[in-house]
């Protein structure tokens, strides 16, 4: 399909993009222009959206966002489910200039009440599902707590609005939307996206390596606050006027299953944990995947065993690939045409890639190295955190934190975080936060976090104790401090080990060495 019209790509793939800009034109209004008024844009169990509902809607939330008193350049915390108004409230603040910060939806209040004082954001939109931890985020927040509202509240301002707005213009480098990220230590960071960011993922990763196209009906198992499912699961599909399928259930093989029997994707993206669950149960039942033409993975490594396992059961490829919230989408990744198992793939066309030394200077091929790298769709900065943006985002180019070795035949190899950092399921894990949370027990003297590959080869938090009294180790600890994690932190943050131990390796500072822990 033919790009929009005032957008190109040179052949080195930079992005040209007009001077005065809204990404909510080329993803959004484009379609009624181009005839898709009455086409399928988003299919979930209750409701099909149309192009022509989806753009009408998106003016109206913008129309109802300005009526709220937000301004330009304000943002707004969408603490969102996967449905249709998750797209109305992104799309509809871009549109009127005001900027969405779509957090995970899986973390608690406290990580809330942070978010909504470092953004500074003046309305927040949340999912009645989430009201148990947003609440108390305000409370705890007092008078400095912004507007607040319920999604279905929200939809009902939205119906009275006016059905027309105009896009607000911007430059292509102007502030859009941000994405938080977390580190090893400190709290988690904006990172400040701009309206050409989302352009410039659609067209090189969706459109050139995975070639996704108007007939395509995508299906991401992750979900739209994830970077990663933010283009699967909107932005590609909006990109070349396709379809995309919602569901706000956890995912789990049996919902992801009968998700692709009944809206028949033809592309489907999951991540590790979720294939490895998806093929122990497709070992006692058959279940129809045929509609699937290609299937992604990321947000840790696919450990090639899976790769040839689903291939064997379903007769698809998954096309592992890394990306990361600060670069917006996959930046290495792996073809139809051209992939290795056990690999994530070779540089995305338009990325530049290097693998550094300790000083700085690239490596040998086939030597590992620190993975750097250059991306017109990365972040520019992190929000409030100038230390942090300097550490990261040097002369253009983007530290990704990643160990990583190019083979002869140019596949990149995952070797590992060079910080503490896990990746569980996905999403990012900091060990010291769930150390903190252990120390909040009162049997806990110390603890140590470390990733622990489980049977299938992915990493879950494995947690190292000294208690206060040694004799109260044992199982009935053990649950229980499994039982206090999963209820002061994001539920999937709880360790699936614990070992007791008399004292933790230090070094002559007091800070854990992890790395002790590890061998
Ligand atoms: C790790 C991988 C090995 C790696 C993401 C696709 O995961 C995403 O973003 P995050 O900011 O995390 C980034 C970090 O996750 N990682 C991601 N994918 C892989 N490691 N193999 C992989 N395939 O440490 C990276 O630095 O949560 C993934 C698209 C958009 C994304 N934001």
């Amino acid at each position: 399909m033919a790009l929009p019209s005032g957008i190109s790509f040179s052949s080195t793939h930079a992005v040209q993009l007009p001077a005065r800009f809204n990404a909510a034109v080329p993803f959004i209004d484009r379609h009624l222009a181009e005839g898709r008024a009455s086409k399928a844009a988003i299919l979930t169990r209750e409701e099909t959206v149309t192009y022509a509902e989806l753009g009408e809607r998106v003016n109206r939330t913008g129309n109802a966002l300005l009526a709220f008193g937000l301004e330009p350049g304000d943002r707004l915390l969408m603490v969102v489910k996967d449905c249709p108004a998750f797209f109305y409230l992104f799309w509809g603040a871009i549109k009127a200039g005001v900027v969405p910060v779509p957090p995970n939806t899986l973390l608690r209040a406290p990580d809330y009440a942070y978010m909504i004082e470092d953004s500074g954001c003046r309305l927040v939109v949340y999912s009645s599902e989430f009201t148990a931890e947003i609440e108390p985020a305000l409370k705890q927040l007092g008078d400095k707590a912004p507007k607040a509202v319920t999604v279905d509240a929200f939809l009902t301002d939205m119906a009275k609005a006016p059905s027309t707005l105009e896009a607000r213009l911007a430059g292509p480098e102007d502030d859009c939307f941000w994405l938080y990220s977390s580190g090893s230590t400190g709290r988690p960071k904006g990172a400040v996206h701009a309206q050409r960011d989302m352009v410039v993922t659609s067209e090189l990763y969706g459109v050139r390596v995975l070639g996704v196209t108007e007939q395509d009906i995508s299906y991401s198992a992750a979900k739209l606050f994830f970077a990663y499912g933010l283009g699967n699961g909107m932005t590609f599909p909006l990109w070349v006027g396709g379809t995309a399928v919602l569901d706000d259930r956890r995912p789990t093989p049996d919902t992801t299953f009968s998700n692709i029997e009944t809206f028949k994707p033809t592309i489907y993206y999951g991540v590790p944990t979720l294939y490895a669950a998806q093929l122990a149960a497709l070992e006692t039942g058959r279940r129809d995947l045929s509609s699937l033409r290609a299937c992604v993975s990321a947000g840790e490594a696919l450990p090639g065993d899976m790769f040839r396992r689903w291939k064997e059961q379903t007769g698809t490829l998954i096309l592992d690939g890394i990306g990361s919230t600060e670069a917006l989408h996959i930046f290495i990744g792996n073809r139809l045409d051209d992939f290795r198992p056990g690999t994530s793939g070779k540089p995305v066309p338009g990325y530049e890639v290097r693998i550094l030394d300790e000083n700085g200077d690239p490596v040998a091929k086939g030597e590992s190295g620190r993975l750097w790298i250059k991306a017109e769709s990365a972040a520019k900065y992190y929000w409030n955190k100038p230390e942090k943006t300097a550490e990261t985002m040097v002369n253009g180019w983007l530290n990704t934190g990643d160990t990583y070795r190019e083979d002869q035949d140019g596949y990149f190899i995952y070797e590992g975080r060079s910080d503490d950092m896990l990746k569980v399921g996905g999403i990012w894990c900091s060990p010291v936060e769930i150390e903190n949370c252990l120390v909040g027990h009162p049997a806990i003297l110390e603890a140590a976090v470390i990733g622990q590959s489980d049977e299938q080869g992915l990493i879950k938090p494995r947690a190292i104790v000294v208690l206060k009294q040694p004799a109260d180790a044992g199982a009935a600890l053990t649950d229980a401090l499994m039982a206090h994690c999963k209820k002061t932190l994001a539920p999937y943050k709880y360790p699936r080990w614990v070992e007791y131990m008399p004292e933790l390796p230090k070094t002559a500072t007091g800070k854990i060495q992890r790395f002790k822990l590890r061998s």
